[in-house]
């Protein structure tokens, strides 16, 4: 039976270089566009998109100053729980809780919060079985899981949950291909195998990956079009790039994929006028996808972009401060 590849035909005219200049300009103007609608309409990812717009500056050598990022995060910790919100007046939530840790640390400033009730906010959310609820409201993820131990790592407090649990519920996540699912049975899928790989390398327990029968899935991502899917049968899509091109790093197995095809593709996603990068070739920019597209582009080795560190997403320069070693694979 003949295999559907869904794809995309690249156009002609495709950027020979990362237009570093509007990428900046592009992510500077949006964190600044309080009120537009589209600012409006994206309250409840505020936080976790401060984090992709910040660490994308970094990585390109542009941080701004810290201060009004740090008082906005500040105001967003709910005294209560310990957890961190993704703007004012919201529920806590683990990513936001995360996504404030990491810029945090970029800054070095994490006095700037409870730390104490950020541990007592993910130890809260941990379940009888290992996993984690996102927040109050019950929903199980390995995205979670991942979320609870890269923050709880970066605060130095590993203690505060049962890591051997932990381990064991993302273990019932893997299947028979390699990949992992959001939960035991569900489908592989290359952002929830960053998780699930990201969590066993902060967890050092990578024994439990089956490496190149993961590899080579992952490596089945990328389409004619040099770009990469997260499951078979769909669209390429530049933050795979990101998803898959990390995993196979801590899998010592990067050069298993066609470079040269995906630097390509990522190029492209470029918005040659505005600035930033889209999802695919042609759509509207986003700091999530530009993230994901320089972050990429760092692990493949780009002289202009930082190094940046392939489980945590972060600037490498700011895991080696904080002494962290995840767990990769050495041949
Ligand atoms: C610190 C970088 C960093 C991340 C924090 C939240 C998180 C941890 C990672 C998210 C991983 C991720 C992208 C999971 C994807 C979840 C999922 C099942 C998406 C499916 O979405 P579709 O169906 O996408 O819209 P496709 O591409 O499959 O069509």
């Amino acid at each position: 039976m003949a295999t559907l590849i869904k794809d995309i035909s690249l156009q002609e005219a495709i950027p020979t270089r990362i237009i570093f200049e509007k990428h900046i300009e592009f992510i500077k103007e949006y964190g600044q566009k309080d009120n537009s609608y589209e600012y409006g309409m994206t309250d409840y990812l505020r936080v976790s998109g401060m984090y992709w717009g910040l660490t994308a500056l970094e990585l390109v050598n542009s941080l701004p100053p810290q201060f009004e990022f740090v008082e906005y995060i500040k105001k967003c910790q709910d005294p209560s729980s310990g957890g961190i919100s993704a703007c004012l007046k919201h529920d806590p939530h683990i990513l936001h809780t995360l996504s404030a840790v990491q810029i945090l640390c970029i800054y070095n400033y994490l006095d700037a919060i409870d730390v104490d009730g950020v541990v007592r906010y993910i130890k809260s959310l941990q379940q009888q079985d290992g996993s984690f609820m996102g927040d109050k409201w019950g929903e199980i993820d390995t995205r979670f899981s991942f979320c609870a131990v890269a923050t709880l790592s970066l605060l130095n407090r590993m203690d505060a949950i049962d890591v051997n649990k932990a381990v064991d519920f993302v273990a019932s996540c893997k299947n028979f291909d390699g990949g992992f699912g959001s939960r035991p049975l569900s489908e592989s899928h290359a952002g929830l195998i960053y998780c699930c790989v990201g969590f066993l390398s902060i967890t050092n327990r990578l024994d439990i990956v089956d490496r190149d029968t993961l590899a080579w899935w992952l490596c089945e991502r990328q389409l004619p079009s040099g770009g990469l899917n997260g499951r078979p049968e769909k669209l390429p899509d530049v933050c795979y790039s990101w998803w898959v091109l990390s995993t196979l790093t801590i899998l010592g197995r990067l050069h298993w994929i066609d470079q040269d095809s995906l630097k390509n593709f990522i190029l492209a996603c470029q918005d040659t006028e505005t600035g930033g990068f889209a999802d695919r070739p042609g759509d509207i920019a986003d700091p999530f996808h530009t993230l994901f597209g320089l972050a990429a582009m760092s692990l493949l080795g780009h002289e202009s972009i930082q190094k940046v560190n392939p489980t945590f997403c972060m600037p490498q320069h700011v895991i080696d401060r904080l002494q962290l070693k995840p767990q990769i694979f050495i041949d």
